[in-house]
């Protein structure tokens, strides 16, 4: 018999006391908007009642990056569902250069959404893999109004996270800090149904993800675990490697959280004063608390992700995540450099 995620989340939330009413509500909403993005992803150029979806849109968000269509309707479509549900108390998502603070025309709860509404949007005209990544905060101080202070709290506070993926399949992936559990639409129903609990990563690979073409620009601990790994069963590793890039975030952790592995986006030297490409609050942390989660480890090369102490709301970080004993190779690696 399934068990449908709000089956799910009402047993956490009765049996563990995990997950408060008002952070089910969340959870809920925040998968229903899902729902209505995988629709409109599903729908590519057919195009759907939320419009015109493939394409630029002509603008660029505060990474600098050209928005697609799909991006703005994405964080349009999770502005609309959260506002009014009384359980958040403001919003910070990838396209928004400043946080969204609920109306004063709902009522305010303490939660904090980030998210990246449509995380590997070059990827959407040529219908590869794409996602929504969502972490969650509470405010620091229930008595007082949000602020973006509220915000700059490290990966360890997060009391959700989870990823949508809207591949072959649609699936979410949460956790509430006790363990990792997937979610499949179930198109006939509308519903998600669990479809795995306790995942685990396996602590050993043979699988790395990194784009390959930056290699000039790395430094040199990544430079010398790739080429290990390359060197294959002659080299120091004593076994060959595969490689994967989707260029997804989402869809490179997924595998990784399903098969194991490894995915590194590091620093490089073509922006030295940038700490990396991927965004600490609404990809690394999120995405780094899940594989955790899963048994996996998470660094920026010389610390644990969850650890860092956020000074700004868009900030980047080099990303190493995966299967543990890989992550903390290539981590001793940076550290003895
Ligand atoms: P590159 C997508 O734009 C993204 O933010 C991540 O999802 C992905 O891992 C990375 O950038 C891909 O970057 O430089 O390989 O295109």
């Amino acid at each position: 018999m399934s068990i449908s995620l709000t089956r799910y989340l009402v047993e956490q939330q009765r049996a563990k006391g995990r997950i408060p009413s008002e952070l089910r509500l969340l959870l809920e909403v925040v998968a229903r908007a899902c729902k209505s993005i995988s629709h409109a992803v599903n729908k590519g150029a057919l195009g759907s009642e939320l419009g015109d979806v493939m394409g630029s849109a002509g603008s660029e968000n505060v990474q600098g990056e050209v928005q697609k269509k799909l991006d703005i309707i994405a964080n349009d479509v999770l502005i609309e569902a959260n506002e009014w549900g009384g359980h958040l108390a403001a919003m910070a998502s990838e396209e928004m250069d400043s946080i969204h603070v609920v109306p004063n025309r709902y009522p305010q709860g303490e939660y904090l959404l980030m998210f990246d509404p449509l995380d590997g949007s070059s990827n959407i005209d040529v219908n590869v893999s794409i996602g929504t990544i969502f972490s969650v905060l509470k405010k620091v101080d229930p008595n007082k109004g949000v602020s973006e202070d509220d915000f700059m709290q490290p990966g360890t506070a997060q009391v959700a996270a989870g990823y949508c993926v809207y591949g072959p399949q649609t699936t979410l992936v949460l956790t509430v800090g006790d363990g990792v559990a997937m979610f499949t639409l179930d198109r006939e129903q509308g519903s998600f149904v669990l479809t795995q609990e306790n995942v685990r990563i396996p602590a050993d690979t043979k699988e790395f993800a990194i784009n390959m073409s930056n290699m000039r620009h790395w430094d040199e601990p990544v430079k010398r675990y790739i080429d290990e790994c390359l060197l294959g069963e002659e080299g120091p590793r004593g076994k060959n490697f595969n490689m994967r890039w989707i260029a997804s975030m989402v869809a490179d952790v997924h595998r990784i959280l399903t098969r194991g592995g490894v995915f590194m986006y590091p620093w490089d030297k073509r922006e030295p004063g940038k700490a990396g490409k991927l965004r600490l609050m609404y990809e690394a942390n999120p995405m780094s608390w899940l594989v955790e989660q899963a048994g996996g480890a998470s660094t920026n090369g010389q610390q644990r992700i969850l650890d860092i102490q956020p000074t700004q709301l868009h900030q980047r970080v080099s990303v190493i995540l995966g299967s543990k004993n890989e992550v903390e190779r290539v981590t001793s690696y940076h550290t003895k450099a």
